[in-house]
């Protein structure tokens, strides 16, 4: 009976400690299921040895035995001699380094970059980590574990690899109440009334998953902040979490509540040009280094729907950011400041406001500012051209802000890969300083030679076991990390890494649901907003589709702004005879889509109001080819279904049956979409849906009357 108990425990624990919930991400360690290549890597691997102590090679320790142990399913031995099978991290803090790689490639990596290559030593087979830095090595052994977990062939290795952009940052949308605006995987994972005290594994594993994608700045707390979490009680909380945080290279930023000297400081202004106000944030800066040593700066979202900012005073966004970077200058802080403004009371195009707003002030702001700005003009559609502030704003250093968790594009109940949409724009040409100045080459500086650069991304990370709600959303986590590191790798190889990280490497599988990833953003668009609508969800909470909504107190909070649906035809005339929003981009760029014919048809819908008959590439009416896209919407999302219910037993089965139920949640409102918007549209272009598509089955008025007074993501912060 005791055997049996025992045995039962053992089994227990077995299925405890791998059980698929996801929570692992894609750091798991299973053992490698390649014979041939376990082999190989068995005999390359016995030992690890640290040249020195510290932190953060205490981490990378942890992690190699961690993984190592993991993969190859053997003991591996942490050593300080040097035998065969050694795997060797060393850093330029270790003489030894300049014997074992070139002063070519350590320049090269610069700060967090690493080596990895494979070397005899005294007749030794080993393998050499090398980073100018503990953190370089850090990234180093993550790396080295990506080669096993990835099933790559490690005998003649040579990796040299540098971040293309300093500060590569997830911004978390947290509030001190524990709700995540825009978030749709329950809470924060910042357990502020249990902080410094508990410190939750979660922050640690939190860490971890950074790192190992490169990620070295985080900021904690929602833009729409509150300035509690500048004041002592919270900061010694922010401190906890920093010293979790430091060995893994991640720097903390806090949103900065403008009105914070008002709030928490008891002065009657925030004005910032006021000697008080800024002596004020001077003191604030101070106090927050001495808790924080290496704190990273102030992300501030101002002037923007409802938050208080520098043009409460006549000031501009300038003075602002100045002044908090004058505050933290001497700490070396960063202020991150947020170009997303637009203003009702300006009788303009929303997508033309932040470019005029910020172009002005090109120039204006110090050396440790960056500006941040959203990917497009509007706010994170599942398709927008590239914001015209890219290119716009040479003499400052403008940052990219894109966004994981999925506010437009299903929340976190649908499968959407997001590296084609940072690609995309990514890859886009600005042609400010002629062809080729990609966005890219803005945001990682060298376009014109700016010291600091960042990338950063709104996160899709709360409480539920496998942190993103949706095993694939983990995906965007994983490919913003890669990207900012090395924006050069496409969709398609994140994606392989990915999946063989966090499912397994059995070919087929890899195949086709990297197939399914790469189409999953299209398809989404397909039947959200296919050629270039945007804007037309749900007020608010954004959950579906709401093109018929007219009532905001904002006009440009309406889809009916957006869209421009009338007998005429539908879109926004954004050329010369309209808005004239194209006018903000280079020649070369507006010249794609000034012309109702050239126009690229991802985008047509973006920048004209086009008749309802106007003929489209394929031939169709562009009535028909409206239906023909959102249905080959629906199609698609039918198709990644099949596709996935052919995986069945190929992983496990948790996984697959959260996917297999996220996937027909997927389809209903894919359905819900294309019905909605179909039926609404239809009630202008009074043409019919083409024959042999299938008819919707519900009316307008039933999608009109739906309400959804609990939708997610739209918790209070004051
Ligand atoms: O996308 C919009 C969101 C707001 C958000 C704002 C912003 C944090 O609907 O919830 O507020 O953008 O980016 O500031």
């Amino acid at each position: 009976m005791k055997k049996y108990f025992l045995l039962l425990y053992c089994c227990l624990t077995v299925y405890i400690l791998h059980a698929e919930d996801g929570y692992r991400l894609w750091l798991r360690y299973d053992k490698v299921d390649n014979s041939k290549l376990l082999q190989q890597y068995r005999n390359a691997i016995s030992y690890i040895q640290f040249a020195h102590a510290s932190p953060t090679l205490a981490a990378a320790k942890e992690e190699m035995i961690d993984g190592l142990q993991g993969l190859l399913d053997k003991k591996i031995l942490v050593q300080n001699s040097t035998e065969n099978g050694t795997v060797l991290v060393v850093t330029a803090a270790d003489s030894i380094i300049y014997s074992l790689i070139s002063r070519d490639d350590l320049d090269k990596i610069a700060i967090d970059g690493f080596v990895i290559e494979t070397k005899k030593i005294n007749q030794k087979n080993i393998i050499v980590i090398a980073g100018n830095t503990d953190i370089g090595a850090l990234y180093g052994c993550f790396h080295f574990l990506r080669l096993l977990q990835t099933q790559q062939n490690i005998q003649q290795l040579s990796v040299v690899s540098a971040p293309t952009v300093q500060l590569r940052m997830l911004d978390h949308w947290d509030n001190l109440t524990r709700t995540v605006e825009r978030g749709y995987t329950g809470m924060s994972i910042w357990n502020w009334q249990k902080l410094p005290d508990y410190i939750d594994k979660r922050y640690t594993d939190y860490a971890r998953a950074n790192a190992s994608i490169g990620i070295n700045a985080v900021a904690l707390n929602n833009v729409n902040a509150n300035a509690t979490i500048l004041t002592k009680d919270y900061l010694i909380k922010v401190a906890a979490l920093a010293n979790v945080f430091r060995p893994y290279g991640i720097k903390i930023f806090l949103s900065a509540r403008f009105s914070a000297p008002i709030e928490i400081g008891g002065l009657k202004t925030a004005d910032p040009l006021d000697a008080q106000v800024q002596q004020w944030w001077k003191k604030k800066a101070d106090e927050i280094y001495q808790y924080i040593p290496d704190f990273g700066g102030f992300l501030v979202k101002a002037n923007s729907e409802g938050q208080p900012g520098p043009q409460n005073y006549n000031r501009t966004h300038a003075d602002g950011a100045n002044m908090l970077a004058d505050a933290l200058a001497l700490h070396n802080g960063i202020v991150i400041w947020r170009a997303f403004v637009y203003s009702n009371e300006t009788n303009e195009d929303r997508f033309k406001q932040a470019y005029n707003e910020f172009k002005p002030l090109d120039g204006k702001f110090r050396n440790n500012v960056l500006v941040q700005v959203k990917n497009g003009p509007i706010d994170f559609q599942p398709r927008e051209p590239f914001h015209p502030l890219f290119g716009g704003m040479p003499q400052t250093q403008v940052m990219m802000e894109f966004q994981l968790t999925q506010e437009y594009l299903g929340f976190a109940t649908h499968l959407v890969y997001l590296a084609p949409l940072f690609k995309e724009c990514l890859d886009a040409d600005t042609y400010t300083k002629g062809k080729g100045s990609y966005i890219s080459k803005v945001v990682d500086g060298s376009l014109e030679n700016h010291p600091v650069s960042g990338m950063a991304a709104v996160a899709n990370i709360g409480n539920d076991i496998n942190w993103t709600g949706h095993p694939f959303a983990q995906a965007n986590w994983y490919a913003f990390g890669r990207l900012a590191w090395n924006h050069n790798l496409t969709s398609a190889q994140i994606a392989d890494e990915w999946i063989r990280k966090t499912f397994t490497n059995t070919q087929p599988f890899v195949n086709k649901v990297k197939e399914m990833m790469l189409v999953s953003r299209e398809t989404i668009v397909d039947y959200m907003t296919p050629l270039g609508l945007h804007h037309i969800m749900g007020y608010s909470h954004h959950y579906g589709p709401a093109p018929w909504y007219n009532s905001a107190a904002r006009a440009d909070w309406n889809p009916t702004y957006f869209h421009k649906a009338d007998s005429a035809g539908i879109g926004f005339d954004r050329t010369a005879t309209g808005s004239n929003a194209l006018s903000q981009y280079a020649p070369e760029m507006r010249k794609q889509f000034d012309d109702i014919n050239t126009c690229n048809e991802n985008y047509l819908l973006w920048f004209h109001h086009v008749p309802w008959n106007f003929k489209m590439k394929s031939g169709r009416s562009l009535w028909n080819e409206l239906c023909y896209k959102y249905y080959a919407g629906v199609d698609s999302v039918r198709w990644m279904q099949s596709t996935w219910d052919n995986m069945k037993g190929i992983i496990d089965d948790e996984r697959f049956k959260e996917v297999k139920m996220l996937l027909t949640i997927q389809e209903k409102e894919a359905v819900w979409w294309r019905n909605a918007c179909i039926l609404y549209f239809q009630t202008f272009s009074k043409m019919p849906v083409p024959k042999g598509l299938e008819q919707p089955d519900n009316s307008l008025e039933y999608y009109e009357s739906l309400q959804f007074p609990y939708a997610p993501g739209i918790g209070g912060n004051q």
